[in-house]
């Protein structure tokens, strides 16, 4: 397939003392335009995430928008909009979304995702299935070649019964990858990072490109002690990039 058309949005000339945590805010307020009053709004987790649902949170109370539904994707999301007064559900009352806004890990060119290095991950997949579309809001060091590809971890959420075992077993699908599988822990403590869904996370890392990633997705769940992985394959319908020198809309 060829990858999805662009289109600049202008910002104002580039200014020098753009931090990432405002580009993070550029792209999430723009995210936030999407947001009509009504509307059954996935709620993402994470530093860009939370941007948008204290924007959503501001739009309300000045009355700009009205009747919004918030369906968070971690508790830590949940608490957030909690405190700001987001009205919330849950996917049991409303299966169906019209929107979620959300961070991502990685983005490739065809605007496949790799998430969960928060460790929302299930949420996440399961939230941001269930929407008629789907905004992604990063800056521009998440844009990658190939998922996988830039070092850094991709998770997978697994069940804690015999974690080393499933560890293994993920390792050893991607061995000619180079793949080291490792499981994340806190580096105070040594204990396991616990997911909202008492699990736990298992980092992947490769040392070279994965190829087809609906296979590896598909071997990945496959294996029994597996819950689901971060690989997101062709459910973003818009990623929106805040750059240094503007901001790009990229549809799929
Ligand atoms: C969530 O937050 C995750 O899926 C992803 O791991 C992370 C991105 O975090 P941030 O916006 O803080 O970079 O969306």
């Amino acid at each position: 397939p060829s990858p999805p058309s662009s289109s600049a949005a202008s910002l104002p000339p580039p200014v020098a003392a753009l931090t990432q945590d405002n580009l993070k805010r550029i792209a999430a307020y723009k995210a936030v335009d999407y947001v009509q009053s009504g509307m059954v709004v996935g709620l993402g987790t994470g530093s860009t995430a939370c941007h948008a649902v204290d924007r959503i949170a501001d739009l309300l109370r000045q009355g700009k928008l009205s009747g919004i539904v918030g369906i968070p994707t971690s508790t830590q999301t949940h608490q957030q909009a909690l405190s700001l007064g987001i009205p919330l559900s849950d996917l049991d009352s409303h299966p169906s979304l019209d929107l979620a806004i959300d961070g991502a890990d990685e983005v490739d060119p065809y605007l496949n995702l790799v998430k969960g290095r928060g460790g929302s991950l299930l949420r996440e997949k399961m939230v941001e299935g269930a929407c008629k579309k789907f905004v992604v809001i990063v800056d521009e060091s998440k844009l990658v070649k190939h998922l996988g590809g830039s070092g850094l971890a991709m998770p997978v959420e697994i069940v804690p019964f015999c974690w080393k075992f499933t560890a293994e077993r993920l390792r050893l699908l991607f061995e000619d990858a180079g793949c080291a599988a490792k499981l994340r822990t806190f580096s105070e403590t040594g204990e396991p990072f616990v997911t909202d869904n008492k699990n736990y996370i298992v980092d992947l890392y490769f040392k070279k490109d994965i190829g087809d990633l609906k296979a590896a997705s598909d071997a990945i769940l496959r294996l029994a002690g597996v819950v689901e992985h971060g690989m997101f394959i062709d459910m973003a319908t818009t990623v929106i990039v805040a750059g240094k020198l503007g901001v790009k809309v990229l549809n799929k």
